[in-house]
């Protein structure tokens, strides 16, 4: 008996030296993504779970699960079910994430970021610190960030140069309610439905348009479902956060999280360089794969883009009070300074 009890006390003893043992880890762990490899955003989510199954021997295995699948194709419930821990982790949309955390509706402010720095400034300074203390608040681990992109609008009907071009357009849009005050502004007809929906819909007719970024159109191959007439106008752009659900992340020993953080990060930057390939500094080489798809391009002028900046205007500064006007100040100002 005595031995028995010794026995015991040191197997205890034993356990409670060890960190958390990866015994206790699942055999799996799901990441939600709403589009997978080829897509850059899916490539920086399977770079994620590369990294971290090489750097912890195998002991944390990630596996990522596109479409939206594990919230049956519906973008808008992904945060949900990460916060319940329905899902492990994400690599998620700031746009789709938005219905349940009305700060990340800042990205989708009409014209607040007008070059890619901008977006750098927002996400790399005091305005992604306090949306990722926000997430934190909501119950999960927001890690790093990655990129979606600036969307631009495509059309089956005509080339966009003007507000009046967009004069009863059907446009699908995603699932915040700004993007369809955005649209309604500008004249157009939107409709919101996920993106397992938009292709159909862009095929029968249903919608005559939709807005997406570059690497999405392409990879989607968007342009062979009638939409021939594409207008850059860097209206608003979706930074994409790698993040885990709170008890997971708890579950880890503070080595793995340490390994599971520093992956987001270079996962995150490696999704960032995919998604600008070929539409920055010198190499635009994405808009002339673009074109050479048959896809007529609209560049705006700054005076033409200025016409829809005005016609929006009140969209954002109504969307500037139910974000909260001190976080948009932030913004701005970090934008002015970049
Ligand atoms: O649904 C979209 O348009 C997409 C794929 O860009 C997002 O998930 C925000």
């Amino acid at each position: 008996m005595k031995l028995l009890k010794l026995a015991l006390i040191a197997g205890i003893a034993i356990a409670s030296a060890l960190p958390a043992l990866a015994a206790d880890y699942k055999e799996e762990y799901k990441i939600s993504t709403v589009v997978g490899a080829p897509f850059p955003w899916g490539l920086a989510a399977q770079k994620w779970a590369d990294l971290v199954q090489e750097r912890t021997e195998g002991r944390i295995h990630m596996k990522v699960y596109p479409g939206a699948q594990l919230v049956s194709g519906d973008q808008t419930k992904e945060f949900t079910a990460m916060r319940r821990g329905v899902i492990d982790m994400a690599v998620g949309s700031t746009i789709n994430w938005s219905p349940q955390i009305k700060e990340l509706n800042i990205f989708s402010l009409p014209f607040l970021m007008p070059d890619y720095k901008a977006i750098d400034a927002l996400t790399h300074g005091p305005v992604g610190e306090k949306l990722f203390e926000i997430l934190k608040e909501k119950g999960v681990e927001p890690l790093a960030w990655a990129e979606n992109g600036f969307r631009e609008v495509s059309n089956s009907k005509h080339a966009i140069k003007t507000p009046a071009d967009m004069d009863g357009l059907k446009i699908r849009v995603v699932g915040s309610p700004l993007f369809n005050d955005t649209f309604t502004a500008l004249g157009a007809n939107p409709t919101q439905m996920s993106w397992a929906d938009a292709k159909p819909a862009l095929t029968t007719g249903a919608v005559d348009g939709q807005e997406n970024p570059l690497s999405i159109f392409t990879v989607a191959k968007v342009y062979e479902v009638g939409q021939k007439y594409l207008t850059l106008w860097h209206y608003v752009a979706d930074p994409l956060i790698l993040a885990v659900n709170d008890q997971v992340w708890k579950s880890f020993t503070p080595e793995d999280q340490e390994i599971v953080r520093k992956s987001a990060v270079e996962a995150g930057a490696y999704g960032v360089e995919l998604a600008r390939k070929g539409l920055t500094g010198d190499d635009t080489s994405m808009i002339d794969e673009v074109k050479g798809y048959g896809v007529d391009v609209t560049t705006l002028t700054d005076e033409q883009r200025q016409a829809f900046v005005d016609k929006t205007r009140g969209v954002y500064d109504n969307w500037k009070q139910k974000i909260g006007a001190d976080l948009v100040d932030m913004a701005e100002k970090s934008i002015k300074e970049r």
